[in-house]
C-alpha cells in the first residue's frame, strides 16, 4: 500500500504552532495507511525532506495544507518542483486557500485533487478510491478536473466532532518533539494551540468561513477538549491554551461547563468570540470565565458604524454603542477585549470611503478612553469571496481583480493583500491607506500591544511619550519617530504575525 506524505507549509517566523490541519489528516488516515508529516516551520530545508521520502518510492500521496499568504510561498514552488520531479505521485491540496481559489490552483497542473472545507472523511474516502481504482465522483468536498471541466461535489454536512479519531499527538512526537510547538507567548511559557469547534453561525460577508462552512457550526463536548488539554498538560508540560475556533463561545453552557474543568489546573487560555454573544452571557458567566483563566477574548468588532455592520452582514445584534458599553463591562471582571476593526470598506464616492475612515479612527479612540485595556487589530478590508460566487462578481464588477495565474499569488503585492495590509482593492487611494497605516502606528505607540512580551515597561513608556502627543492632537501624518522606535524594538503586531 502506498504511503502518504503531509506537509505544513511554513506559516510562521519562530512562533510556530501545532500542526493542527495536517494532524487532523493525519489522524484520519492513522491505523489504515502509513504517513509522515513534514512540517516547513520546523525543517531549514522542508523540500529537501520531503524528496528524501518521495525518493524511497514508497510515497504515492502528497497532501498540502494551504492558508493564504505566508503558505504559498512554500506551497506554489514545491508543488511545481514536485511533480516536475515526481510526476508518479498525487498532489492533494486542503485548507482555506484552495477551498476559496480552486479553479487558478487546478489550472496550474500540478494539484490534482483539492479537498473543499473538512477533510476528515473526505480525504480517506479518496485515497481507497485511488488505491483501489475505484471512482471518487460521488466523494463529497472534493473538488478535481475532468477534461476542462472544473467539478465540485456536494457538500458534506458538518459531522459531530466527539467521534472523530484523537490527533496523533504522540506519532507527531516522534517526527518533532512536541514540547518545542508549546511556544512562550502572553499567556504562558508552554502554549498549546488547540481546535475545538468547526465553522461559525453567521454570515459576515468578508471572512472566508462562510463559504465554507454556509453558516453552521459543530464543537466537541467540553470534556472532550478538557480531556485533549490535560493529556498534553500532563505528557509535555502545557501551561496555557488558544483556542483556535473561529468562535469558541458560541454556546454559553459549553463555555460554562470547560471552565468548571478547567478551573483547577490554573491554565491560561484565549480564544474568539462576537460581541453581541457574549454580552448575553451572564455575569456569573463572565467571572467564571475569568477565574477558570481566560484572560483575553478576541472579538471581530468590524466597525463603529452600524450602517458598515450591515454593509458586512455582521448579521446577530451587534451595534456600534454595544461594542462600546461592552468594552466597560468586561473591564468589570478582568478580560482584555481585543478587537478587530476593519477600515477601507466601499463606499459611491471617494469622499464618503474617507469620512467612514475618519469616522472609525474617531470611534476607535472611544473604545480606547471606556477601556484603555482594549487591544486594538486593525485590518484593511480584503474581499474574500469565492470563486463565481454573487459577492465575487460584483467586486469583480467593482474593478478588483485576483491574479489570473497561481504564481502571480506570491507576489510582494498579493503578500500584502492576503496580510490585509495593502489591499489593491479599487476605491482605496493610497493616501487613505496611509492615513490608516500612519493612525496604527501612533495607536500602537500610545497603547503597545500586551501580547509582545518582549517589550520592556522602559520602552513601552518610551513609545508611549512619543507618541501620546500625536494622538491627543489628532496628528498622524509621517510618524517616523515612532516607526523608528518600533523598528528598532521589534514591535510586534497581531494582525501581521498572527495572533
Ligand atoms: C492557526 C492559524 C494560523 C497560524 C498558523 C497555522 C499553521 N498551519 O501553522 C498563524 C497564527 C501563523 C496564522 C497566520 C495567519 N492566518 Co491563519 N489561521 C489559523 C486558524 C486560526 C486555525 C487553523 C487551524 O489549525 N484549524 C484547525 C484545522 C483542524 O481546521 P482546518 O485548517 O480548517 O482544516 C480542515 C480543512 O480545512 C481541511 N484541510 C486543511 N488542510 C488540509 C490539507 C489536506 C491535505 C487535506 C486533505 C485537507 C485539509 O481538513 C481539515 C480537517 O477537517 C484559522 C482559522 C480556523 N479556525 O481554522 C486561521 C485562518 C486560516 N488564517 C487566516 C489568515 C488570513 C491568516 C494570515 C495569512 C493573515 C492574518 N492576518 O491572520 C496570517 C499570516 C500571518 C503570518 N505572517 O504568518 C484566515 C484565512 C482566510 C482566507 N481568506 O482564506 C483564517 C481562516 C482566519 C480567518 N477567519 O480569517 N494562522
Ligand atoms: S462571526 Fe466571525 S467567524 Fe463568524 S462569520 Fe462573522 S467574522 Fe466569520
Amino acid at each position: 500500500m502506498s504511503k502518504i506524505l503531509l506537509f505544513n507549509p511554513q506559516s510562521a517566523n519562530g512562533k510556530y504552532r501545532i500542526p493542527n490541519s495536517i494532524l487532523s489528516i493525519a489522524a484520519s488516515v492513522e491505523g489504515k495507511h502509513e504517513w509522515v508529516i513534514v512540517d516547513g516551520n520546523r525543517d531549514a530545508n522542508p523540500l529537501e525532506v520531503i524528496a528524501s521520502y518521495l525518493s524511497t518510492g514508497d510515497y504515492k500521496y502528497l497532501g498540502f495544507t494551504v492558508m493564504p499568504g505566508p503558505q504559498l510561498k512554500q506551497s506554489i514552488p514545491f508543488a511545481k518542483t514536485i511533480k516536475e520531479r515526481f510526476p508518479h505521485t498525487t498532489m492533494i491540496w486542503g485548507g482555506y486557500f484552495p477551498s476559496s481559489h480552486p479553479k487558478i490552483i487546478l489550472d496550474s497542473g500540478y494539484v490534482d485533487f483539492i479537498i473543499n472545507g473538512p477533510g476528515d472523511h473526505a480525504f480517506p474516502s479518496l485515497i481507497d478510491a485511488l488505491e483501489d481504482n475505484k471512482p471518487y465522483e460521488f466523494i463529497r468536498n472534493l473538488i478535481y478536473k475532468a477534461g476542462n471541466e472544473i467539478v465540485k461535489t456536494q457538500k458534506e454536512d458538518l459531522f459531530d466532532q466527539d467521534p472523530l479519531p484523537p490527533l496523533p499527538y504522540d506519532k507527531l512526537n516522534k517526527i518533532y518533539n512536541i514540547k518545542k510547538y508549546l511556544g512562550k507567548t502572553f499567556l504562558g511559557e508552554r502554549t498549546l494551540a488547540y481546535h475545538s469547534s468547526i465553522g461559525c453561525p453567521f454570515t459576515c460577508s468578508f471572512c472566508a468561513v462562510v463559504p465554507i462552512f454556509e453558516a453552521r457550526w459543530k464543537a466537541k463536548s467540553a470534556q472532550t477538549v478538557y480531556n485533549d488539554v490535560k493529556y498534553i498538560k500532563d505528557k509535555w508540560g502545557a501551561d496555557a491554551i488558544e483556542f483556535h475556533d473561529n468562535n469558541f463561545f458560541v454556546s454559553e453552557k459549553r463555555t460554562v461547563e470547560f471552565a468548571k474543568l478547567i478551573k483547577p489546573e490554573k491554565m491560561s487560555w484565549w480564544g474568539m468570540a462576537r460581541i453581541d454573544t457574549m454580552d448575553k452571557f451572564s455575569d456569573a458567566s463572565l467571572a467564571l470565565i475569568r477565574e477558570a483563566g481566560c484572560k483575553i477574548i478576541f472579538f471581530g468588532a468590524e466597525s463603529g458604524n452600524n450602517l458598515i455592520l450591515d454593509q458586512l452582514d455582521k448579521g446577530g445584534t451587534q451595534t456600534g454603542n454595544q461594542i462600546i458599553r461592552f468594552a466597560e463591562r468586561l473591564k468589570k471582571f478582568d478580560i482584555i477585549p481585543e478587537y478587530s476593526f476593519v477600515l477601507g470598506t466601499p463606499a459611491p464616492t471617494a469622499k464618503q470611503v474617507e469620512a467612514q475612515i475618519d469616522f472609525e479612527i474617531d470611534f476607535i479612540k472611544k473604545v480606547k478612553a471606556v477601556n484603555p485595556r482594549t487591544e486594538i487589530v486593525l485590518y484593511t478590508y480584503s474581499p474574500v469571496p469565492t470563486e463565481g460566487s454573487a459577492l465575487f462578481k460584483q467586486v469583480e464588477a467593482a474593478g478588483f481583480k485576483y491574479p489570473k495565474v497561481l504564481e502571480d499569488w506570491i507576489s510582494p503585492a498579493w503578500e500584502n493583500f492576503d496580510l490585509r495590509k495593502n489591499p489593491l482593492t479599487p476605491w482605496l487611494t493610497p493616501e487613505m491607506i496611509g492615513k490608516i497605516q500612519n493612525f496604527e502606528t501612533v495607536l500602537n505607540g500610545v497603547y503597545p500591544t500586551v501580547t509582545d512580551i518582549r517589550l520592556s515597561s522602559i520602552k513601552r513608556k518610551a513609545i508611549q511619550l512619543v507618541a501620546g502627543m500625536r494622538y491627543k492632537a489628532n496628528v498622524y501624518n509621517y510618524p517616523y519617530e515612532i516607526k523608528l522606535l518600533q523598528k528598532v524594538w521589534k514591535y510586534r503586531q497581531p494582525e501581521i504575525q498572527g495572533f
